[in-house]
């Protein structure tokens, strides 16, 4: 490739659109605290991720950390979580001093083995934090059978779910609770931002003061809040991307099943199959270099960079692995998560990526395998 390819590329509105949709900020000069802009974009998203109510935050990071802190769990209690994640998971719950127990993944699709969820719940236990990793659903039914059974908590870490539906339902809906980000990398994007679905009018209230220094009025601060809100650059480059996201889903559809077409039968890349059906946002094109094909995932990260295209092997390592956790905390048999975590690599996928480019793409992988 004469140009880089990197694991994804932003999308953006049209120029012209955006600066026009900035510029009443020069006359207003509003530009932050739950201006106009940011209660517009929570009212199209509650609609277009068919929500009850939206509260927009900083970045996903943020909704994650605060919903967890709203539901006010005793220091030390701990969370069932998965460590096949972006380290954002494992952070939101430590830093609100709770103990991340963590939990095997499917290798069918990465989320979380609802089938070992159970052993792992000890009288401390509070919550279970479960993660739609690339935008896969994990079995939300079996997820809340547990916690009604044993009085827990369910908070999605949904920020790789954008507009996905399941039984006709906006996935933000299932759980306690459930965040979304909106970086750059993202689907859809704020450049920086996220959200937190609420239930209610409560849980919306909660969420900010939560963002807003827990502020009512000039003279009344009633609870410890921290500083999470969205500005309005970002909720206007929100409200612009809104308009386009047909259009890129439907190019991020074409190009993930370019790269399942020309990808299905290399021997040794395994795509992973999504274990319950729902909507699809193709978010990301994750594939699993197994044992068959010959070179090892990090000899076909090494090889891809040589052709300049830029790969990441999300989610390795594992969050359990990481130097700020490793032999911190209760681990259960991860075998399931470390194996995918040592055989992925997610490949480029964006809106504007090319078929050539997939093409190239998919003639190195399959060129460089043992088996043809
Ligand atoms: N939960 C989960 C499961 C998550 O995956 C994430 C974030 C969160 C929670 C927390 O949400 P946020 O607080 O971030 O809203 C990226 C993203 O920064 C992060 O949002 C994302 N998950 C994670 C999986 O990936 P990096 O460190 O890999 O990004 P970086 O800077 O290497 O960028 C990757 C590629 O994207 C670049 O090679 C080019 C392209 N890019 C990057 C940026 C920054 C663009 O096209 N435009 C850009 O502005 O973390």
């Amino acid at each position: 490739m004469d140009k880089p390819i990197y694991v994804t590329r932003s999308s953006m509105p049209p120029y012209e659109e955006f600066i026009e949709a900035i510029k009443p900020l020069w006359e207003s000069r509003w530009l932050t605290n739950m201006g106009k802009y940011h209660q517009q974009l929570e009212k199209e998203l509650q609609d277009y991720l068919d929500v009850p109510l939206i509260s927009l935050t900083v970045n996903g990071h943020t909704a994650l950390e605060l919903v967890i802190q709203s539901f006010g769990f005793p220091e030390g209690s701990e969370v069932i979580t998965t460590p096949f994640t972006f380290v954002s998971t494992t952070h939101a719950i430590v830093r609100n001093h709770l103990e991340p127990v963590f939990c095997d993944v499917k290798e069918s699709d990465g989320t979380i083995d609802e089938k070992k969820i159970e052993e792992l719940i000890t009288p401390k236990t509070v919550a279970i934090v479960p993660v739609h990793v690339y935008g896969n659903i994990c079995n939300i039914e079996k997820i809340k059978e547990i916690a009604d059974k044993y009085s827990l908590k369910v908070i999605y870490d949904a920020a790789h779910a954008f507009g996905i539906k399941y039984h006709n339902k906006g996935i933000g809906n299932y759980g306690d609770a459930a965040i979304f980000s909106f970086h750059a990398t993202k689907v859809f994007h704020t450049i920086e931002g996220g959200a937190v679905v609420c239930k209610d009018q409560d849980m919306y209230s909660k969420m900010y003061d939560l963002k807003d220094f827990g502020i009512r009025n000039e003279e009344l601060t009633a609870s410890v809040g921290a500083n999470g809100k969205m500005n309005e650059f970002s909720a206007i480059m929100g409200l612009c991307n809104l308009k386009y996201i047909d259009e890129v889903l439907n190019a991020r559809k074409k190009s993930y099943e370019l790269y399942s077409q020309l990808l299905s039968d290399v021997p040794g890349i395994r795509i992973p199959k999504p274990d319950v059906i729902a909507t699809r946002n193709y978010a990301y094109f994750p594939i699993f270099v197994e044992k068959k094909y010959g070179k090892n995932r990090d000899e076909l990260h090494r090889l891809l960079a040589e052709h300049n295209i830029y790969s990441r092997k999300y989610f390795y390592p594992l969050t359990a692995d990481q130097a700020c956790f490793k032999n911190r905390y209760k681990n259960a048999n991860l075998k399931m998560a470390r194996q995918l975590s040592n055989q992925v690599i997610v490949l480029p996928l964006f809106e504007d990526l090319q078929v050539k480019q997939i093409d190239s793409i998919a003639k190195i992988i399959k060129d460089n395998s043992i088996s043809l």
